[in-house]
């Protein structure tokens, strides 16, 4: 068997507006304007340095069906690089790009170029030489809403090639994505593909290693603060049919988020001190979006809020940093300063509250409300939607939560 390797690139959202940003004023979206095109160029470039045997794209290439003429332009011209360098590229379209668009500035792709259509599953083979290297096979989204199982409509072919099937889906239904082209991890092994390049979960994702892998690459530039860590794409070397995967960089500006508990912390200069030393041992490697988090129970509660505090430490936050680290917004959700003990010790309302607490089994408790929620067909439901797994929950903790919950409503109800 040949050895070679692939490309494989999802969710490029070229020319994406940046949404959920507390902040974005203008200096920022300039900055950020070009994030997605240049992490497109540098995927490319890296396939090319790579020299890939062919490149998959699993779907919404652009950010909204009518692309911009901009994004359109710059996907066609690193198409084209690729495509001189003797590099196909094949592309499904998803849920953003239904179709290839409702507009298209572009009449004629590249010579190896393959875009998908959208009425069956169309298979491309890929050769070097004479050898056949593998088969590629595809279908794009007619409209956004596409509701049919597609994984069920790949056949391999009789070639005893290895097999890459290019699907843009939501598998097992991901209840925190758009459930579009739903299909289970199962229909993906029964189907005796050896690779699955999907699209559509913004997160690096390898569902499955072998026979077949199933992986989301996630997206190339992160587009939302909710979407944090590095982004890229996989180059998939496969030797012998056992595939290895390589994760590229390729985003601008990434996201991420820091935490500050108030617990053991007298002034709010602390809490700054705090926030800008995480940042700036996460920075350097790239520009950095951050999110403040100030959590915990302490003194400095008051502090915080008193109105404006929050707002003047994110400016606070902003004055000292560096310009390739942007501070979008610091979220307060600090309580009052509580020695559990003492009020334990009390003979008020709360008092029993918490030896109510104490006196609870966790687990047992745990295993009575799942085994509730399976009792009752709508709600069992709600136990696959929510993707609650008993054995997974941390029985004591959710406890913790809960009593915190009711601490924090009383001390509402009292306010
Ligand atoms: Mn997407």
């Amino acid at each position: 068997m040949i050895s070679f390797s692939f490309a494989h690139l999802a969710d490029l959202h070229l020319d994406t507006p940046f949404s959920g940003l507390a902040s974005l004023n203008e200096v920022l979206a300039a900055r950020l304007k070009d994030a997605s095109l240049a992490a497109w160029d540098r995927a490319v470039q890296a396939c090319l340095d790579h020299a890939v045997d062919f490149v998959v794209i699993s779907g919404d290439v652009y950010d909204s069906d009518t692309a911009s003429v901009r994004a359109q332009l710059r996907f066609r011209r690193g198409l084209e690089r690729l495509s001189d360098a003797g590099i196909p590229a094949l592309i499904v379209h998803g849920n953003h790009d239904p179709n290839g668009g409702r507009y298209s500035a572009i009449d004629r792709w590249p010579a190896l170029v393959t875009i998908f259509g959208t009425r069956e599953v169309e298979h491309v083979e890929i050769r070097r030489g004479d050898d056949l290297l593998a088969v590629v096979s595809g279908i794009s989204f007619p409209e956004r809403h596409v509701q049919d199982n597609l994984a069920r409509r790949y056949h391999r072919t009789a070639h005893p090639a290895y097999h890459v099937g290019v699907l843009h889906t939501n598998v097992d239904g991901d209840a925190a994505h758009g459930v579009y082209a739903p299909c289970s991890l199962q229909d993906l092994v029964d189907s005796r593909y050896d690779y699955w390049a999907l699209g559509h979960i913004h997160a690096r994702r390898v569902l499955r290693t072998h026979a077949p892998a199933v992986v989301y690459p996630g997206n190339i530039q992160a587009r939302h603060p909710n979407e944090t860590g590095p982004k890229g794409f996989a180059v998939v070397q496969v030797q012998e049919g056992v595939e290895q995967l390589h994760w590229i960089d390729t985003d601008t500006w990434r996201f991420t988020t820091v935490t500050c508990d108030v617990a053991d912390l007298s002034a709010l200069a602390e809490v700054e001190e705090a926030l800008a030393a995480q940042a700036a041992a996460l920075g350097g490697d790239r520009p950095l979006i951050l999110r403040g988090r100030v959590t915990g129970r302490g003194a400095l509660h008051q502090d915080l809020q008193r109105p404006g505090a929050a707002a003047s430490l994110l400016e606070a936050l902003r004055d000292a940093a560096s310009p390739d680290l942007w501070w979008d917004d610091v979220q307060v959700s600090t309580r009052p300063a509580f020695d559990r003990q003492t009020r334990l010790e009390g003979e008020d309302f709360i008092a029993d509250l918490l030896r109510q607490a104490d006196r609870l089994d966790a687990h047992a408790l745990v295993q009575n409300l799942t085994t509730e929620l399976r009792r009752h067909s709508q709600l069992s439901s709600v136990e696959a939607l929510l993707g609650l797994d008993a054995a997974m929950l941390d029985a004591p903790d959710l406890l913790r939560e809960a009593e915190d919950l009711a601490l924090a409503l009383l001390e509402g109800a009292s306010a």
